[in-house]
């Protein structure tokens, strides 16, 4: 009888199906304590922030751990071993750990190179247990998966949102008086984007697009995106990467400019910006931001205002509630905590480190009261992945003067540097750069480029730094 037949079978797979759907829970929840924990450590920062040497000199110092006292699972001896294992992504380039560690600490000690894409290591520790478990529990691994990739991708979150049309106009009505975009304004303003797409001009169109973005970022602007038109490594010269912004259009047809960039324009969210959120962004658990505060104070209030700027733009990413496609991805998941820390602080002697840190605290306020509200526990504070100075005190005209002294970066000589004193409170900074001062009124600030100085490591010893160990503690010590 066919239909009993037929039934009987459905139910049977159902049964089996459910059976195995069981099975298969049941081994989840035997598995799940048992398999190694692992914590995903974002680091990021704006180009140039310290991003490579910063993870260089974590990894040598979790290897060798004489230099992290602040790390309490270090300095209680919990961490048995800490050893490079093969990182849990196949296709992600590997971080090349040990050429950046070659760089810095060989003979000839030089700063790294700059890096363009998404890297990642994996670094596992070898933990005991302390406590009630001590005595009965083995170590067990905690797997520390460090993924490097550019600030500026994340500036790319604020066009998920949008269209073609509505990002053409805002970008053109945001650029329209910039003199860094005039020649790029210019030729939009020829062309008709309804006309039928002519390869040549989508190029020369992207091109004065491309070349605006590069002098604007140069002239101290943050808001330069598609972020990958200045990074676009293996893009370089794809479709995706060929558009621009482009005057409102009626009655484009099919076949127009206006379209086909439209398309572009989609396909770059598609392709480039959901992607690197969903495969890199969305899997964070802990995030380190660098800052290049110095730098920034250096340049004067105009740089320091910017960077603000691009801080806040950067630092959205982590409140999603306020963007409906990353809401949508993390589904509810949040990185836990992220710390801002101010890099270079080798550049100050140590008495105005606090100051440092109140002033990234001051100058990351607005964003990072919004990150506290998704949930993260956040934490400024003022750091050297590398320290290449030393401290000393010198007469002055009679006075007693806190320098740094280190090896220049251009000439190979000794120098002491006295940066200037920084104010003890913030808004002595802060105020003058967002009313739009050209220069500081009272203060000048100097900074000179040390290179990595020439170093003996005695065994069990990583770089010298400044509070990295403290660092690590606020990312990662709670897990060890
Ligand atoms: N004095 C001092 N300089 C540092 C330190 N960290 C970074 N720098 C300087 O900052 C530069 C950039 O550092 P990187 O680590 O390459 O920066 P990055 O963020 O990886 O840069 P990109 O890969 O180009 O985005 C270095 O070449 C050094 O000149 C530090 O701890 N102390
Ligand atoms: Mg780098």
């Amino acid at each position: 009888m066919p239909t009993i037949g037929e039934g009987g079978n459905l139910v049977i797979s159902t049964i089996t199906d459910q059976i195995s759907r069981t099975v298969e829970g049941v081994g989840d929840v035997l598995s799940a304590p048992f398999s190694d924990p692992v914590i995903r450590l974002g680091v990021t920062g704006l180009s140039r922030a310290g991003k490579t040497v910063f993870i260089t000199s974590l990894v040598a110092n979790l290897m060798n751990r004489d230099r992290m006292p602040q790390l309490r699972a270090a300095s209680r001896g919990a961490i048995r071993a800490a050893y490079l294992q093969p990182q849990p992504d196949d296709t992600i380039p590997r971080f090349r750990y040990e050429d950046h560690l070659a760089a810095l600490t060989g003979n000839d000690p030089h700063w790294p190179q700059g890096t363009r894409r998404v890297s990642e290591l994996r670094l596992s520790l070898k933990v005991q247990p302390t406590g009630l478990l001590s005595g009965i529990q083995g170590p067990r691994t905690v797997h520390l998966d460090i993924v490097d990739y550019p600030g500026e991708w994340l500036l790319d979150l604020g066009l998920m949102d949008k269209e073609y049309a509505e990002w053409s106009v805002s970008v053109l009505d945001r650029i329209e008086n910039r003199a860094e975009a005039a020649e790029f304004l210019a030729l939009a303003r020829q062309t008709d984007p309804t006309a039928d797409l002519e390869e040549p001009q989508a190029q020369r169109l992207a091109e004065a697009f491309t070349g605006y973005l590069k002098t604007a970022r140069e002239a101290g602007f943050s808001d330069c995106t598609p972020g990958r038109f200045l990074l676009p490594g293996d893009l370089e010269g794809s479709p995706v990467l060929t558009f621009a912004p482009l005057p409102q259009a009626q009655g484009a047809g099919r076949k127009s400019l206006w379209r086909e960039f439209e398309r572009r324009f989609d396909s770059y969210k598609r392709h480039v910006v959901r992607p690197f959120f969903r495969d890199h962004f969305a899997r964070i658990d802990r995030q380190v931001v660098l800052v290049d505060v110095l730098g920034a104070i250096h340049a004067g209030p105009r740089a320091v205002e910017d960077l603000r700027h691009a801080m806040a733009d950067i630092l959205s990413a982590f409140r999603p509630g306020r963007n409906a496609f990353l809401s949508r991805l993390l589904n509810g998941r949040r990185v836990e905590r992220i710390l801002f820390a101010a890099t270079k602080a080798d550049h100050l002697h140590h008495t105005q480190h606090a100051r440092l840190s109140a002033i990234t605290e001051a100058l990351l306020r607005d964003a990072k009261d919004r990150a506290d509200f998704a949930g993260a526990r956040t934490e400024a504070m003022a750091i050297a992945a590398l320290r290449t100075t030393v401290e000393e005190t010198i007469d002055h005209k009679g006075r007693a003067l806190d320098v740094v002294r280190g090896r220049l970066l251009e000439t190979g000589k000794q120098a002491a540097l006295y940066p200037g004193e920084l104010p003890s409170d913030p808004a002595r900074l802060l105020n003058p750069a967002l009313s739009g001062a050209e220069a500081w009124l009272d203060a000048d600030y100097s900074i000179m480029r040390f290179a990595p100085a020439k170093i003996s490591l005695a065994p069990g010893q990583g770089p010298p730094h400044i509070r990295l160990d403290k660092a690590a503690e606020f990312l990662i010590g709670d897990r060890l």
